[in-house]
C-alpha cells in the first residue's frame, strides 16, 4: 500500500476509504473521533449495540466533532462507516475480531472485520485522525506470566501516534501489572479529573497514573507538547465512569472472578476471551454491566471530542 497522505483531500487508494465527510474535516482541521467496531460486533449484544455506537456518533457531533467509525468493510479499511454499515456490524456476530495482524489477510479475503482498539489505532493514523474514544483498552491478563496473554492493544500504544480516551481498563485484566508494561512502552497515562487508574466499571482501581489534568485544553495542550517533540507513540487518557453509573466493585469484582473461573474451565483462550468475559458479565449482572458499559462510553465520546475541539483551537 502506498503511503496514504492527504494530498488534495485525495487520501483512499486500493484498500483505506475514508468518508467524504472525514476527508473533508480533517481537510478543514477541524475535530475528528474515532470509535471501534469489536465493540459494536463483540462487545454487546443486539440491538445494545448499535444504540451504543449511534449514541456515541450523536455525541460526539454534539460536542461539534465528526465521529469516523471504523472497520473493515468488503476487503477494504473504511473510516468513517454509513449507519446502513453501523448496523450491518451490529447484526453480524459473525464478523470475525480484527486486530493489526488480522487486517492484511481479511482485506485479501474480500471480507469484512470488526476492528479492535490496535487496529483502530492503526487505521487512524493512516488517515491522520489523532483521537479514538471507545470503552476500555485491552491489556495484561490476570494470569499472563502462564497464558502469556497481553493485548495487541499495547503493543499498538507503544508504537501508534493517537489519543486514547478510555475508562482505564477492565478490572477483568491485571490493572498494575498492564500499567507497568505500558511504562515500559513510554505511553503517557493521564487520568482525566482523577489520580487513580479506572478500573472501567468502577472509578479506581487503587493504582494511580502518571499524571492528572483536569480540563480538555490541558489534556489537548499536553497531546499538543508531545507532537512538537516527535514522541510518536500513543497516549492514553484514562476518564472514569460517571460516579451515578459506576457499580458496585464488590458487586461487579465477584462476577468477574466467577466469569473468569467459567472462562477457565470452559477453555476460552486467545481473542475469544474478552468477548466471552464481557458476555457473561453481562448475563450474570442482568444487564447492569452493559448499562454500566454504556454510560463510560458515551462519556468517553464526549471527552473525546471536547478534547479533540480543544486541540483544534491550540
Ligand atoms: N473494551 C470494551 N469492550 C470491548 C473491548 C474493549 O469495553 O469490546 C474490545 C476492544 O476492541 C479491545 C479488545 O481492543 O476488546 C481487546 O481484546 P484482546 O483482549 O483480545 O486484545
Ligand atoms: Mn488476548
Amino acid at each position: 500500500m502506498s503511503n496514504v497522505k492527504m494530498s488534495n483531500g485525495k487520501m483512499n487508494n486500493e484498500y483505506l476509504i475514508v468518508s467524504e465527510e472525514v476527508q473533508v474535516a480533517l481537510a478543514e482541521n477541524r475535530p475528528v473521533v474515532a470509535l471501534e467496531t469489536t465493540i459494536i460486533s463483540h462487545g454487546f449484544s443486539y440491538p445494545d449495540n448499535l444504540e451504543c455506537g449511534r449514541t456515541c456518533e450523536k455525541i460526539i457531533r454534539e460536542e461539534g466533532a465528526i465521529p469516523a467509525a471504523i472497520g473493515i468493510v468488503k476487503g477494504k479499511l473504511k473510516i468513517g462507516l454509513t449507519d446502513q454499515e453501523l448496523v450491518y456490524f451490529s447484526q453480524n456476530k459473525e464478523i470475525p475480531k480484527c486486530s493489526r495482524r488480522d487486517a492484511a489477510a481479511v482485506i485479501a479475503g474480500d471480507g469484512y472485520g470488526a476492528a479492535t482498539v490496535a487496529l483502530t489505532m492503526m487505521a487512524a493514523k493512516m488517515a491522520g485522525i489523532q483521537f479514538f474514544a471507545t470503552g476500555g483498552i485491552g491489556g495484561v491478563h490476570r494470569g499472563a506470566q502462564d497464558t502469556f496473554d497481553i493485548s495487541a492493544d499495547l503493543e499498538e500504544l507503544a508504537q501508534t501516534d493517537v489519543a486514547v480516551v478510555c475508562a482505564g481498563a477492565k478490572a477483568i485484566l491485571d490493572i498494575p501489572l498492564t500499567l507497568e508494561y505500558l511504562e515500559t512502552a513510554g505511553v503517557t497515562v493521564l487520568g482525566f479529573g482523577t489520580d487513580d487508574f479506572p478500573a472501567f466499571y468502577t472509578r479506581k482501581s487503587g493504582c494511580g497514573v502518571d499524571y492528572r489534568t483536569d480540563s480538555a485544553e490541558d489534556a489537548a495542550r499536553i497531546i499538543k507538547i508531545k507532537k512538537n517533540l516527535g514522541i510518536n507513540n500513543g497516549i492514553i487518557i484514562a476518564v472514569p465512569i460517571p460516579q451515578n453509573d459506576e457499580m458496585n466493585p464488590i458487586y461487579i469484582n465477584d462476577n468477574i472472578r466467577r466469569a473468569l473461573e467459567k472462562a477457565d474451565s470452559s477453555g476460552i483462550h486467545g481473542k475469544a476471551v474478552t468477548p466471552f468475559l464481557l458476555a457473561e458479565l453481562h448475563r450474570t449482572t442482568g444487564g447492569k454491566s452493559a448499562a454500566a458499559n454504556k454510560a463510560l462510553v458515551y462519556n468517553n465520546s464526549r471527552t473525546a471530542a471536547k478534547i479533540a475541539l480543544a486541540y483544534c483551537k491550540l
